[in-house]
């Protein structure tokens, strides 16, 4: 591992930007609210902000669906506002990655209303039209163009009746998928992207990007048995030609320019044969990819609405996994969580008893992996999840369809429920915890979306100058990563992996060694350490006296050491 890039010691803190902070009290959190909000992620200790899309859009996914690559919602600002905000960011030492949604557009992007107005529109093939299904009539069940599920529920076609054609959206019908086989498309991305670099932007984290490839036979998929509906996974994720359009895109927008940016690749379904590929540096594809395997490991057989508890050897065969088959080649990002994925201190941890704890554990685990770890807003707090009363409550489309979609097809409403506030998206979304303030100091309206009533006592302000908080530990961890290269690029060795409990691994670079012991469990645990390990080697510790000893660590309920020598 001689060559390090600036990347691969960095942390990275994801701000969705509708829940972060309201500057104006509109009740949406805007550019302006995360300007003056700088001095936390500095106090954090992060390098590089990735926000969540701001750009035009009628919000019917919250910003995933774009109207105007470049031009700023005004519901979060102005380009002023927008510039203002790279400008302070990177007069404080930090770099700021955008969200890169071009798997899709909004149905409402200029590029979709041309393509949409007749059958031999200049911009037809700029997305993927097909006729009915041979036999059918156009609106007739079954005559969508092929089987595939949208992720938000009901067929991934949509009947456009004026020109009597379907179009794709892998995701809500307001997101109408681009056709990347057409070189003008791809032409077009790459010019927006260089747009944003000349203004100031150190990289892109790219929604679905694994998912711009369709096999354009557009096959049927094997049916699962639920209404017929087929799995088109196959023959859209990872497809013929998304390592050349992604080798291109690499020439064509950061050509020349190696090393100075970051991009990552979020990639559902990717596995770790593949990511090697994306993320080979001799390839240039991209720098790391998000991948889903081990937040996946708790869903059930009805998929992701059906949780079950997580088995803690399969998440660190999984995550070990990842470890050794990008130790070589390739790079891993690491996250527990995202504006897609519960939060983690609820799902993996106890947000109650042992939430401290918990939260702090589960952080030191994942932060001392190989690779460049992602804090999501309020994961530094130990935001939990929301206590939905009802679907009214949630806001997210993926939930309020599949709550619809379920409920028509006859599953007990309250299993749904069950289903939805355990996994639901909006569980993330709830607003930042700033302060016990009434609205959390998020806004001085009313919020989008309510804020969680732990508030009171989980937020920033009583964190800070508390040593022991979630936040203190997370910045603890940052730092550690900062000041230790073995944290950022030694080997990888997991201990202990049939254990139930203990999440244990080392860390070596060269004469350096650095021990991780968590007991992700709420029992107490004796875990046998290697000779040569000490009481005096403990450098970071979620408990206050630590009891290292004769070759044990005596570890009580979530608690976490790490040792160095
Ligand atoms: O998500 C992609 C994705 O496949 C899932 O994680 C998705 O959120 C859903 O939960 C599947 O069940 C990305 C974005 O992160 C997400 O917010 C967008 O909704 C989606 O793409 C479409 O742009």
């Amino acid at each position: 591992h001689d060559q390090t890039a600036w990347w691969q010691s960095a942390v990275v803190y994801q701000v969705y930007p509708r829940s972060f902070a309201d500057s104006d009290g509109d009740g949406v959190g805007d550019l302006g609210g995360i300007t003056a909000r700088l001095d936390h992620l500095q106090r954090l200790g992060v390098d590089v902000v990735w926000l969540s899309p701001v750009y035009a859009s009628p919000q019917a996914d919250n910003g995933y669906d774009i109207s105007d690559y470049r031009a700023i919602d005004p519901s979060f600002g102005t380009l002023d506002d927008f510039d203002a905000l790279v400008a302070d960011l990177h007069a404080r030492g930090m770099k700021l990655v955008m969200d890169l949604v071009v798997n899709h557009t909004s149905d409402e992007h200029p590029w979709f209303v041309e393509s949409r107005s007749s059958r031999d529109a200049p911009k037809r093939d700029w997305y993927w039209w097909r006729p009915p299904r041979e036999g059918f009539e156009a609106g007739q069940p079954g005559a969508e163009p092929t089987n595939w599920g949208s992720f938000f529920s009901g067929p991934a076609w949509h009947l456009d009746e004026a020109t009597g054609e379907y179009y794709l959206h892998l995701f809500d019908r307001k997101q109408p998928d681009l056709n990347w086989e057409n070189p003008e498309v791809r032409e077009a991305v790459y010019d927006m992207m260089r747009w944003w670099l000349d203004r100031g932007v150190d990289g892109f984290r790219m929604d679905v990007v694994n998912f711009i490839s369709k096999d354009p036979a557009l096959p049927d998929g094997a049916t699962t048995g639920v209404g017929g509906v087929g799995d088109g996974f196959p023959h859209f994720a990872t497809g013929p030609r998304v390592h050349e359009y992604l080798q291109e895109m690499h020439r064509e927008v950061f050509g020349g320019r190696e090393g100075e940016f970051l991009t990552v690749g979020e990639m559902p379904g990717v596995t770790w044969q593949d990511a090697v590929l994306f993320t080979d540096p001799a390839r240039r594809e991209v720098d790391m990819v998000f991948q889903f395997e081990h937040v996946s490991l708790d869903h059930g057989p009805g998929g992701k609405f059906d949780p079950r508890p997580l088995d803690l050897r399969l998440l660190k065969a999984s995550l070990g996994r990842w470890q050794t088959a990008l130790g070589e080649v390739g790079w891993n990002s690491l996250y527990w969580n995202n504006h897609d994925q519960p939060r983690v201190v609820s799902r993996f941890g106890d947000d109650d008893r042992w939430w401290r704890e918990s939260a702090t554990a589960l952080a030191t685990v994942l932060h001392l992996h190989r690779g460049t770890p992602y804090v999501y807003q309020g994961e530094e707090l130990g935001m939990t999840n929301a206590p939905f009363a009802s679907v009214e409550d949630m806001r997210d489309v993926e939930s309020v369809n599949h709550h619809r979609e379920a409920v028509a097809a006859g599953v007990d409403p309250e299993v749904v429920l069950r289903g939805l506030r355990a996994m639901g998206r909006d569980n993330a979304r709830t607003p930042v915890q700033w302060d016990g303030t009434p609205n959390a100091g998020f806004t001085t309206g009313e919020p989008w979306l309510a804020v969680n009533p732990n508030h009171t006592w989980l937020n920033a302000a009583a964190q800070y100058d508390d040593p022991r908080s979630v936040f203190n530990h997370y910045r603890r961890l940052i730092a550690l990563r900062h000041e230790h290269p073995v944290v950022a690029v030694g080997d990888f060795r997991m201990l202990h992996p049939d254990d139930p409990a203990l999440y244990s691994y080392e860390r070596t670079l060269g004469e350096r060694r650095l021990l991780v012991v968590a007991n992700l469990g709420g029992e107490p645990r004796t875990a046998g350490l290697e000779p040569g390990w000490g009481a005096g080697h403990v450098v970071l510790a979620n408990s206050d006296e630590p009891r290292v000893a004769d070759g044990h660590a005596e570890l009580g309920p979530w608690e976490a050491l790490v040792l160095l020598r």
